[in-house]
């Protein structure tokens, strides 16, 4: 017998969830044929290869607990299904590269491995176990933001430094958020943190914050000349600021019972639109406007065009989306 099943994922971060998981013979596995094939491999602490696929005698994947090996395969293979279904369902893109076909995710990469990573060469994305190997690095808006390098990889093709560079990255922390909140599962309520869950500070806060990156120490708020010159996983700050404002608003806020304060550079209030919207003119702007070397000016004029073909050019969201940028200190 070989078949399309629905197994049980006793996951880590997002409670119990049903896994696309087949059955050959008497084994199951973590391939799930619904969305592309996507594998979900066992490095074992491996750093190199596939390892070995996930498989058992039933499909019952995890304990919940990082030390049952399964346990972050569940994880890993449920980000990958909901990244699916959320570029599937709300952006009409079939798989990464638009075409249905499935990448694969390996865990229990390295040992004490505090990352997560995207490869285009490999069409797959990998995870360490983090610090300790208690909290393995397989949230859900760390896996869209992983599978999301793949699609900028497949569209914009947004270079991975300078201001590029930070469109990229804030390119899949907006889709990390965005999946997360399609998630909308008890364990999984959407924010506008990243990474609030994989405890990789060791105390509890987000690796980034998107209503107010500098919260993090590190990111920037707002665009200024030579922002190019500052890590891509902090000159993100500014677009991330940017879709914060263009969805909730400036201003105080409580999402899902997490408080934020967003501030606008010149001072001026931004009313938002919605994430909803806000995910689809960013969406439309990467596949369609932005290119390799878009940086924030042309991110500017590609968000605004995508808004102008989506809503108009005299609606309340293209206005919207010119007083966001201006809150970040990107002019016209
Ligand atoms: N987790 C990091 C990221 O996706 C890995 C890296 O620095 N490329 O951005
Ligand atoms: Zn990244
Ligand atoms: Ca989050």
């Amino acid at each position: 017998y070989q078949g399309i099943e629905t197994g049980t994922g006793n996951t880590m971060y997002s409670g119990t969830v049903t896994l696309g998981t087949t059955q050959s013979g008497s084994t199951y596995n973590l391939t799930d044929a619904a969305r592309g094939n996507h594998k979900t491999y066992n490095l074992n602490r491996g750093t190199s290869g596939t390892g070995t696929l996930f498989s058992g005698p039933d499909d019952v994947w995890g304990n919940g607990a990082a030390s049952n090996a399964e346990t972050a395969g569940a994880d890993a293979h449920y980000g990958a299904a909901l990244t699916w279904d959320y570029y599937k369902n709300v952006q009409g893109r079939d798989g990464i590269k638009g075409n249905g076909v499935g990448a694969y995710s390996r865990v229990h990469y390295g040992n004490n491995y505090v990352n997560a990573f995207w490869d285009d060469s490999c069409f797959c994305m990998t995870y360490g176990d983090g610090s300790g190997n208690t909290h393995p690095l397989t949230a859900i808006d760390v896996a869209g933001h992983e599978m999301t390098h793949g699609v900028t990889s497949n569209t914009a093709g947004l270079n991975y430094s300078g201001e590029s560079g930070g469109l990229n990255e804030a390119t899949s922390d907006i889709f990390g958020t965005a999946v997360e909140f399609y998630a909308a599962n008890p364990s999984d309520v959407g924010d506008y943190l990243i990474g609030e869950e994989i405890d990789i500070n060791g105390d509890g806060t987000p690796l980034r914050y998107m209503d107010k990156p500098s919260k993090d120490g590190a990111s920037k708020d707002n665009w200024y000349s030579g922002i190019g010159g500052v890590d891509v996983h902090y000159s993100s700050g500014p677009a991330n600021h940017f879709f914060y404002l263009l969805s909730e608003g400036s201003g105080a806020k409580v999402v899902n019972g997490v408080s934020y304060n967003s501030p606008t550079a010149d001072g001026l209030p931004v009313t938002g639109i919605g994430r909803d919207k806000a995910e689809k003119i960013w969406f439309r702007a990467l596949t369609t406007k932005f290119t390799s070397t878009t940086n924030y000016a042309g991110a500017r004029t590609g968000t605004l065009a995508a808004a102008g073909e989506l809503y108009g050019t005299t609606s309340t969201e293209y206005k919207a989306v010119q007083d966001a940028w201006a809150g970040v200190a990107v002019g016209a």
